[in-house]
């Protein structure tokens, strides 16, 4: 048996798809499997006690989604409560452990570490999983199992990431509680690719789903939602980094989304870059259930664009605007002030320019995580000694370590750089602001990290992407 059990507890609470599809794919291969969801139970310890005195599986799966809250300045790492549970599952059973998930996948080898856990599996968990499990039955040829990060003679290994050209999922999404997340949660997701073949600065993506895009089959897409919908869970979130990377498969999604006339059932929102964004392609999200986008906008002042490397300038953010606006899908736009080179001038230029293009609303986020294995790291490491930085943020005690939560602020911004974006929103409504650097930051945020402004709009009915159930409880 394997057991797979779901660690993220954040509030409000998201649907472990990565842990789903994990479950799906060895069913599917014939291995019995149980699914602990931690996000769900009240008393975690017990239920896990529970289990394991009645179970001895061949495995345990643990799902490890974030690393940190990556929003500066609250700064959470959830690595330490990780290293808790696995210790605790160590006295629970003699069974091996690995890890996988998203954030797990940006600091694969640093977490096995720190962890003490067995085993862990860089990339998709689908094959990997499977393989393992049937290594750990018969030769424990480990070497083997793609993306497996496992120990010969005490020492650690990764294999290549797990990354498989041919993305086929299981449509099928029973082994997790969807609609419990969807009244908790407010959405579930879906996924339609991975992989992203940009190049963002400061971006993790890559390094967790690989530099090429791996589509899959509309047809199957479609399959998933329908089997969502029969579930009750008719408001979704997109789980691909950007769902228009490349353009024409998002348009081959919706399409076959309106063949089955899926827009008249679903109503979706989706992660978007700002390019390629056309009069087709909205019309074609419109029509096949998309209310509203969130388009990694990142700043208008072309510097800063530069600076980040992406290919849009602000006159594509206006267009995108104004597209969604004639389609009637709401439109958010997330910033990423702070980066380097950030001035007073230049983080002026992006908020005047958002104001006048007028979105429905704009996250002014304040702070950007370094992660390593990104070209952030070389932009930081040429502005000197990271003990002498003022621009680096960090909360932790002792040497200068990126996989503990550490922020990267503009220098250029002066001593209080959030006072600073504040000022320059001056109230506009359509801002989410960036939080203070002070003790007594107010709770209004966007982050979603046990975030009880939005746990109570949830409960008391509302759905959607957080920043439209936000948004909408400000303009009450
Ligand atoms: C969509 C999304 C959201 C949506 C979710 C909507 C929804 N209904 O699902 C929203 C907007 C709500 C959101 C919120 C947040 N998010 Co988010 N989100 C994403 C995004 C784009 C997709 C996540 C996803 O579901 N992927 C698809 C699944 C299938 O992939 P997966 O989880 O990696 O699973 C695969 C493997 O990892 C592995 N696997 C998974 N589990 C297991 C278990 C075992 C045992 C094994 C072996 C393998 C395995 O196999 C799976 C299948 O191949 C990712 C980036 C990305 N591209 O993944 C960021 C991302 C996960 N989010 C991130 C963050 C920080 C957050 C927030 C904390 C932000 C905040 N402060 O508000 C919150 C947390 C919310 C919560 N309660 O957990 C970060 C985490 C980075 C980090 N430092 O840890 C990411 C990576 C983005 C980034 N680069 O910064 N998010």
């Amino acid at each position: 048996m394997l057991t797979l059990i779901n660690a993220n507890r954040m509030r409000p609470p998201i649907a472990p798809i990565g842990l789903e599809y994990v479950a799906g794919a060895a069913q599917q291969q014939g291995i019995e499997v149980d699914v602990l969801d931690l996000g769900l139970c009240e008393t975690p310890h017990a239920v896990l006690e529970a289990h394991f005195a009645q179970h001895d599986p061949t495995l345990i799966g643990l799902s490890f989604r974030n690393v940190d809250d990556c929003f500066w300045p609250s700064a959470q790492w959830f690595v330490p409560e990780l290293a808790d549970l696995v210790q605790r599952l160590r006295r629970l059973s003699d069974a091996p452990i690995v890890l996988g998930g998203v954030g797990f996948s940006i600091f694969a080898q640093r977490i096995v570490e720190h962890t003490g856990a067995d085993f862990g599996i860089h990339g998709d968990g689908e094959d990997a999983t499977t393989a393992l499990y049937r290594q750990l039955q018969g030769g424990r040829a480990f070497e083997q199992v793609d993306g497996l990060l496992w120990r010969r003679g005490g020492r650690l290994i990764c294999n290549r990431p797990a990354w498989p050209n041919e993305l086929s999922l299981s449509a099928q999404r029973h082994t997790v509680d969807n609609a419990t997340y969807f009244r908790r949660g407010g959405q579930c997701g879906f996924e339609t690719k991975r992989g992203c073949d940009r190049r963002c600065l400061y971006c993790a993506d890559p390094l967790s789903k690989g530099h090429t895009p791996r589509l899959r089959s509309p047809a199957e897409v479609a399959d998933e939602v329908e089997s969502l919908l029969a579930q009750g869970v008719n408001v979704l979130h997109t789980c691909d980094a950007e769902f228009n990377i490349p353009g024409h498969h998002a348009l081959a999604i919706c399409e076959e989304f309106i063949r089955r006339r899926l827009g008249e059932r679903v109503r979706w929102y989706a992660y978007l870059a700002v390019t390629p964004f056309d009069r087709e392609l909205a019309g074609a999200m419109q029509r096949a259930g998309c209310v509203g986008i969130n388009f990694t906008g990142d700043a208008a002042s072309t510097p800063m664009l530069e600076m980040y490397r992406q290919p849009h300038r602000a006159d594509d953010l206006q267009r995108v605007v104004r597209l969604c606006r004639d389609h009637g899908i709401k439109v958010m736009i997330d910033l990423l002030l702070g980066g380097p080179g950030e001035t007073p001038q230049t983080a002026a230029t992006t908020i005047e320019f958002i104001k006048r293009i007028d979105p429905d609303c704009a996250g002014a986020s304040l702070g950007i995580r370094i992660y390593p294995g990104t070209a952030m790291v070389e932009a930081v490491q040429s502005e000197g000694p990271l003990e002498s930085n003022p621009a680096i943020r960090r909360k932790y005690e002792g040497p200068y370590d990126f996989f503990k939560p550490t922020f990267y602020i503009a220098r250029g911004l002066g001593p209080e750089p959030a006072g600073l974006v504040k000022d320059l929103i001056a109230g506009d409504p359509r801002f989410f602001e960036p939080t203070a650097e002070t003790p007594e930051a107010d709770a209004t945020d966007h982050n979603y990290s046990d975030n009880s402004e939005l746990t109570e709009a949830i409960a008391n009915g509302a759905r959607g992407a957080y920043w439209d159930i936000l948004h909408q409880l400000r303009s009450v």
